[in-house]
C-alpha cells in the first residue's frame, strides 16, 4: 500500500500548475529534457495537475539538477549505484541527482545491457516525482513508490496503488 509523508504535505489547491526548470549548470540535451517530460505527464495523466517547463531556475516550483557528490543540502551523492536521485516532500520541490549515475535513456533498451551498472532515468525521474508530489514508499512490488528497483531495469508505469495515492493527495 501507498504512504504519505508525516503530515500529508501536498501542493495546496490553489496550486494545480506547477512549473519545473532545469539547473542551467548542467545543459541537457533535448532528449533528456523528454524524459523528464513523459514522467511528469504520467502523473498529470491521473490528476489534475498540470506541468510545465519554464526557463528560470529560480522561480520555478520543482527545480531539476544533476549534482556529484556533496552539493550543498547535507545529503551528498556517493558515486555510481546507491543513491541515484533524491526529491523533498511538497512544497520544497527539490529534485537532484547523482551526475555520477550511468544514466541511461529510455528507448535505448539495447545498449542498456551493454551498460555497467546502468540506471533508467525515466524509471527514477517517475519514482522521485511521486516524492515531490507527496507519496512515501509502497509495499506493492510492482508500484513506482516501491524503494528497490533492479540495475538496468525499465519500470515507468503507474499501478493502481500509485494512481490511489496520488489520487487521495490530489
Ligand atoms: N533515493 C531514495 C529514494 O528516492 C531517497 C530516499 C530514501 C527517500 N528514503 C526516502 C526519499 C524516503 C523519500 C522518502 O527512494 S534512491 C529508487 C528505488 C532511489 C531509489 O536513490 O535510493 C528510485 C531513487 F525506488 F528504485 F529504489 C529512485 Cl526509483
Ligand atoms: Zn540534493
Ligand atoms: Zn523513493
Amino acid at each position: 500500500h501507498y504512504t504519505l509523508f508525516p503530515g500529508e504535505p501536498r501542493w495546496p489547491r490553489n496550486r494545480r500548475d506547477l512549473t519545473y526548470a532545469f539547473d542551467p549548470r548542467n545543459p541537457l540535451t533535448e532528449e533528456v529534457k523528454s524524459v523528464f517530460s513523459r514522467a511528469f505527464r504520467r502523473w498529470s495523466d491521473v490528476t489534475a495537475l498540470n506541468f510545465t517547463l519554464i526557463e528560470s531556475f529560480t522561480t520555478s516550483d520543482i527545480t531539476i539538477g544533476f549534482y556529484s557528490g556533496d552539493h550543498g543540502d547535507g545529503e551528498p551523492f556517493d558515486g555510481v549505484l546507491g543513491t541515484l536521485a533524491h526529491a523533498f516532500s511538497p512544497p520544497s520541490g527539490k529534485f537532484h541527482l547523482d551526475a555520477d549515475e550511468n544514466w541511461v535513456v529510455s528507448g535505448e533498451l539495447d545498449s542498456f545491457l551493454s551498460v555497467t551498472a546502468a540506471v533508467d532515468l525515466e524509471s527514477v525521474a517517475v519514482h522521485e516525482i511521486g516524492h515531490l508530489l507527496g507519496l512515501g514508499h509502497s509495499s506493492v512490488e510492482d508500484s513506482i513508490m516501491y524503494p528497490t528497483i533492479t540495475t538496468g531495469r525499465r519500470k515507468v508505469d503507474l499501478t493502481n496503488d500509485d494512481v490511489e495515492g496520488i489520487q487521495y493527495l490530489y
